[in-house]
């Protein structure tokens, strides 16, 4: 394998060529004498990262990389030219792009694309032509249930560009905080912004640094629903009750705007100049979903005669008389309107580009009513699904083809417990959008968003949360539509999220020191810890968000108080666990490097050493989980893996001696695997499902 089969997202077209361009010496990026400013920012912005990667600044015969990019305006816009070629030599590299964006996407593949062997550092020689197939990449950052502020947000923004993803859609307000200053209205931030919000300086240099990458940021204002933190500030424009302290509980609430008031416009109206002067992009989101309908169920006489005026039958009706509203705000202000599926809606305004959250149900409605369409409900990154999940829906697929990736989704093993929950959703969704008429001319799918619900999310625990799936994202949205092999994605994965943590402040893969000191885990336990939370995955779905009773309630239709809160602290073992374990990968595909070869030395080495760590773990952790309750409840985890590791063990030995390991081996791990399927502290044992084709099944 090169490296530029490795490349993560796939280019578009790559030519390997004979030969290296030796950088022993650094390189020099190069621009034209008359080049535009933003060219040069861009230059000197990954000079100093080539530098750094390098070890050197360029020295006097260091080769050159000419960069020759024509210029755009001053923000990224959807549609403009992304794409880029570039060409490697032995003796230079050039690259071409129109705008500068393609020039930043062409940068970060050469940084993907530097090498190193015992004769020093190079690039492959090659010829790339590349672009993303889809306009629209983006990630929903939902900064408001916990707060991420300016610098999480900024090495955001690295990992997004070097994943190739070209929006930042910030959720700035819900029930739980509103997280923009705005200057005419300041009891919303200074009230509601509790724990924190962004201020104007900070959101100019965070729209400058995204588009200095290439990213745009567009803004949701979420309203009329999930609206508790705006009605804390304002608890007269409600329309139902108000909360007399910030909303600490996450889930569907009741609280909506009343749009009866005129008082709710004007707050509206201030606070959008205010939003607007902060976000250039031409597109702005304005929220839109989980209305309650009993809140907009109006029964009083002022709001009866309200509805009568303006023809409104029922709460589907004033919620699309209020999305009319807010779309002619809009509208009038220059902007573009980006609303979630549950705007959808027979008398719903034209020219809407709609969010899919609910599935085929809502994407494939939208289209046919003429709106543009965005693409997440396979996205959701707060779900803790392994990134190969996401990684089969793409956005312009048909319908059906769509359909059967959800059923397939609900269908996973994994998820036989929750599968009912899985579907309700989609179910939802179809009664609301069925309604909604044709056009003559079909909208357009622009790309689609991963989405990052906090609930779960601080900065602290945010890296863990995002990559690795949001590659797997990425790569759909960037890549042509024939990449689609999940194992070969796997394949790059490790890699890509090592390259992350070198070029960027981001870290997938590394445990935070200070989030395992909160635990009581010393230096020393390291790896012992490291060898027990690789084998771990924090649960599926809603399992951690709902608790086991809610689950049940969910079931029966109902809601139950949630177990946890926006105060709730996320420092138990189950927040550092990314989705993915990359030694999960490892341990896999040793398995199946053995079962192929029983005398692939590699591959046994490997095994002995999962087992051996295992077996080791008791008593490395007695003394830990004296000190750490947050280890203790992990103890059964514990003892599974050292059972574990006598099974591997046992395996290992069966087949390098080219023996079908026997039926008792099978009936015991079938024992052991019913012992270790309930969820243990929020977490799952992840190598269950890795070990199973093999330990497990007859061979
Ligand atoms: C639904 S998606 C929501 C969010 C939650 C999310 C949790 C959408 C428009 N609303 O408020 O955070 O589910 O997955």
């Amino acid at each position: 394998m090169t490296v530029a089969q490795d490349l993560l997202p796939r280019p578009r077209r790559v030519e390997p060529r004979w030969g290296r361009l030796d950088l022993e010496h650094g390189l020099r990026l190069d621009v034209h004498s008359d080049a535009p400013e933003s060219i040069c920012t861009l230059a000197r912005r990954f000079q100093a990262r080539f530098d750094r990667l390098l070890g050197t600044s360029p020295q006097q015969d260091a080769p050159h990389c000419r960069l020759e990019a024509g210029a755009a305006g001053p923000h990224p816009l959807l549609d403009d030219a992304e794409h880029f070629t570039l060409r490697i030599t032995e003796s230079a590299a050039e690259l071409t792009a129109d705008t500068p964006w393609g020039a930043a996407h062409g940068l970060e593949r050469c940084l993907q694309l530097l090498e190193r062997d015992l004769a020093g550092r190079f690039l492959p020689a090659l010829l790339m032509e590349d672009g993303p197939r889809l306009p629209w990449r983006g990630l929903l950052l939902d900064i408001s249930r916990h707060f991420l502020g300016l610098s999480a947000l900024l090495r955001t923004l690295d990992g997004m560009a070097a994943a190739g993803l070209n929006v930042l859609h910030l959720h700035l307000n819900d029930d739980q905080g509103f997280r923009f200053e705005s200057p005419s209205r300041p009891r919303l931030h200074e009230m509601s912004g509790h724990g924190g919000y962004l201020r104007r300086e900070e959101i100019a240099t965070l729209v400058q640094a995204a588009a200095e990458r290439g990213i745009r940021v567009v803004p949701e204002l979420d309203v009329p629903g999930h609206a508790g933190a705006i009605l804390y500030a304002y608890p007269e424009l409600a329309a139902g009750p108000a909360p007399t302290e910030l909303p600490r509980a996450f889930g569907p609430s009741r609280y909506a705007l009343d749009p009866s008031l005129d008082a709710t416009w004007e707050m509206l109206d201030a606070v959008l100049d205010d939003l607007l002067a902060l976000f250039p992009d031409p597109y702005v989101h304005f929220g839109g979903d989980e209305v309650h309908p009993e809140v907009y169920a109006f029964t009083d006489e002022r709001r009866r005669s309200w509805m009568d005026t303006h023809n409104l039958t029922d709460a589907a009706a004033v919620q699309a008389w209020f999305t009319r509203h807010m779309v002619e705000k809009l509208t009038a202000r220059g902007r573009r309107v980006v609303g979630w599926d549950e705007v959808l809606h027979p008398d719903m305004p034209t020219g809407m580009t709609i969010q899919s959250w609910r599935g085929a149900a809502t994407l494939e409605p939208a289209l046919a009513a003429g709106h543009d369409a965005l693409y997440s409900s396979g996205w959701y990154l707060d779900l803790h699904y392994p990134a190969r999940w996401h990684y089969r829906f793409d956005p312009a697929a048909d319908e059906h083809t769509l359909l059967v990736e959800e059923e397939a989704l609900a269908a996973e093993p994994e998820l036989a417990d929750v599968a009912d929950g899985v579907r309700a959703l989609q179910a939802t969704a179809r009664a609301t959008a069925e309604q909604v008429g044709q056009a003559a001319t079909r909208g357009r799918v622009l790309g689609g968003e991963a989405c990052l619900w906090a609930e779960l999310v601080t900065a602290d625990v945010l890296d863990a949360r995002l990559y690795g799936r949001l590659a797997a994202v990425a790569e759909r949205l960037w890549s042509p539509a024939e990449t689609r092999d999940a194992d070969d994605f796997e394949r790059r994965l490790p890699g890509w999220l090592t390259h992350i943590e070198r070029v960027t402040a981001c870290r997938p893969l590394t445990f935070d020191p200070a989030s395992l000191g909160a635990l009581g885990i010393a230096p020393s336990e390291r790896r012992a810890v490291e060898s027990l939370f690789e084998a771990l995955a924090p649960v599926r779905w809603y399992k951690r968000l709902l608790g086991p009773d809610g689950l049940e309630a969910r079931r029966a239709g109902q809601n139950r108080p949630r177990p946890y809160d926006a105060d709730t602290p996320l420092q138990r073992p189950v927040d550092l666990l990314p989705p993915d374990s990359m030694a999960m990968f490892e341990l896999r595909d040793a398995l199946k490097a053995l079962a192929a070869e029983p005398d692939n030395a590699l591959a046994e080495v490997t095994l002995r050493d999962f087992a051996g760590r295992w077996r080791m773990l008791p008593v490395q952790f007695a003394r830990l989980m004296s000190r750490s309750a947050a280890i203790a409840e992990l103890e059964a985890r514990i003892e599974q893996l050292s059972e574990l590791a006598d099974m591997l063990d046992a395996w290992v030995d069966a087949i390098t001696a080219s023996e079908a390991p026997g039926l008792a081996t099978r009936q015991r791990f079938t024992e052991w695997a019913r012992w270790a399927a309930p969820a243990v502290a929020e977490t799952d044992l992840a190598v269950v499902s890795v070990v199973a084709p093999w330990l497990g099944a007859e061979s």
